[in-house]
C-alpha cells in the first residue's frame, strides 16, 4: 500500500486495533510484539471484559462508548464471529457509592436508561446475590461484555488481511525521532518509519520517553470458581455484575462462558509492580481467602472453592484516566497508555483515534479530555 509506513509497538488489544485501523485506511503497517501473540503477561488476555455505557468513571466517556459499541459490531462483521454480547450488567452498591452514584450521573447526563430494581425484584431475579438492605441494585441494559482473546485475535487477523506485517517475539529496544522519520531498533536491527504508534500497556516504562510518572503497573489476581450446577449462565439470567461494598472495594464477574467456570476479580486494590517483565507470582493466600470469603458472603450459591487463578496487569495513569495523544517529542509519534484497568471496551475507538492521530495529526474532540496537557498544571 502507498500510505505512510507506520510502526505499531505492542499487540495487546490497543495495538492490534490500531494496526487494523491503519491498515484498513491504506497505511503500510509493521507491528512489533515483544512476546508471542496471545500471551498472558499483559492486560489483554482472558475470555471476557466488561462493557458499560453509563460510565461511572466520568460522563465524558459516554459518547466514546456509544461509538465503541458500533465499532465492536463492525469487527464482528469483518470477523464473522460473535465478539460482543450486550446482555446488560447487574450492579449493586450503596446509593452514594462511586459505582451507583457515578453510573446514575452518567446516565442522567446522557439520557441513558437504567433499570432500577426494587428489593423484591432484585431478590427474585438475582437470587444468586445476597445484598445488604442499604444496597441499591440495577441493570444497565447498554452494557455486557467483550470476548477478549477472540477480539484481539480478530483484530490481528483483520490487520493481516489488510496487508499489515505482524511480528511476534520482537521486542523493540528503542526509538528516535529524526527529521520527520522514526528510527526504531528491533532484533538488533534499525528500521525506518514515517510514523510510530505506541501501545505499550503496562510495559511503557522508560520506553515511551515521558518519564515514569505516567505509569504505575498493578498486578491483579483473577479467580474462577466452579459453577456447580449449571445455573451461573447467561441462559439462566445470570449477568455480568459489579458490586461495590461500603468500604469502597469493587468486585466484578461474569457468567460461566467456558469450561473455566465463573470468573471473579477485584477492580480496586492490586499489588504495585516494579518490573512488569517479572513473571507473576501466585496470588497471595490472603487474596484467595479474601475472595472465597466474598463469594460466601455475596454469592453463596456458587462454590467458594477457587479452581483457577491468573494474573493481569493494570497500567495505572496518575488520575485513572487514559492518555491518548501525540507524543510531545514528535508529531509523528502517537500513543495510547494508562488504560488503568478499564480500557479494553474502548479498543476499537482507540484504534481509530491512534490512526487519526498518526495519519491526520488530530482526532475527535471527544478525546480532548484524555490529552497529556491535563497534567501540565500538576
Ligand atoms: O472496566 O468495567 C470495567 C472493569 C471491571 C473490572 C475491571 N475493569
Amino acid at each position: 500500500s502507498g500510505g505512510p509506513h507506520c510502526a505499531v509497538v505492542g499487540a495487546g488489544i490497543m495495538g492490534a486495533a490500531a494496526a487494523y485501523a491503519l491498515a484498513r485506511r491504506g497505511a503500510r503497517v509493521t507491528l512489533f510484539e515483544q512476546f508471542p501473540f496471545g500471551h498472558d503477561r499483559g492486560s489483554s488476555h482472558g475470555a471476557t471484559r466488561l462493557f458499560r455505557t453509563a460510565y461511572f468513571e466520568h460522563p465524558d466517556y459516554v459518547p466514546l462508548l456509544k461509538r465503541a459499541a458500533m465499532l465492536w459490531r463492525e469487527l464482528e462483521e469483518e470477523a464473522h464471529e460473535t465478539l460482543f454480547e450486550m446482555t446488560g450488567v447487574f450492579m449493586a452498591g450503596r446509593a452514594d457509592s462511586g459505582l451507583i452514584a457515578g453510573t446514575s450521573l452518567a446516565a442522567e447526563q446522557h439520557g441513558l436508561h437504567l433499570h432500577r430494581l426494587s428489593r423484591a425484584e432484585a431478590r427474585k431475579r438475582f437470587f444468586w446475590f445476597a445484598l445488604d438492605d442499604d444496597m441499591e441494585a440495577m441493570i444497565e441494559p447498554d452494557a455486557g461484555f467483550v470476548y477478549a482473546d477472540r477480539a484481539r485475535a480478530a483484530y490481528l487477523k483483520a490487520a493481516s488481511a489488510h496487508d499489515a506485517e505482524l511480528h511476534e517475539n520482537s521486542p523493540v529496544s528503542g526509538w528516535t525521532a529524526k527529521g520527520g522519520q522514526i528510527e526504531l531498533e528491533a532484533g538488533g536491527e534499525r528500521h525506518c518509519f514515517d510514523r510510530l504508534v505506541l501501545a505499550p500497556g503496562a510495559f511503557a516504562g522508560e520506553f515511551v520517553k515521558l518519564g515514569r510518572k505516567f505509569l504505575q503497573p498493578l498486578r491483579k489476581s483473577l479467580f474462577w470458581t466452579s459453577p456447580g450446577e449449571d445455573r451461573f449462565t447467561l441462559a439462566n439470567g445470570f449477568l455480568p455484575y459489579a458490586i461495590e461494598e461500603a468500604d469502597g472495594r469493587f468486585r466484578y464477574g461474569f457468567p460461566a462462558v467456558d469450561a473455566d467456570g465463573v470468573k471473579i476479580g477485584e477492580h480496586t486494590g492490586g499489588a504495585p509492580v516494579a518490573d512488569p517483565l517479572d513473571q507473576a507470582p501466585d496470588a497471595a493466600a490472603e487474596a484467595r481467602r479474601d475472595m472465597e470469603a466474598f463469594l460466601k458472603r455475596r454469592i453463596p450459591g456458587v462454590s467458594s472453592t477457587i479452581i483457577k487463578e491468573q494474573s493481569c496487569l493494570y497500567a495505572m495513569s496518575p488520575d485513572g484516566h487514559f492518555i491518548i495523544d501525540r507524543h510531545p517529542e514528535s508529531e509523528h509519534v502517537v500513543l495510547a497508555m494508562g488504560h488503568s484497568g478499564h480500557g479494553f471496551k474502548f479498543a476499537p475507538l482507540i484504534g481509530e483515534a491512534l490512526a487519526d492521530l498518526a495519519l491526520k495529526g488530530e482526532t475527535m474532540r471527544e478525546f480532548d479530555f484524555l490529552k497529556l496537557a491535563r497534567f501540565d498544571q500538576a
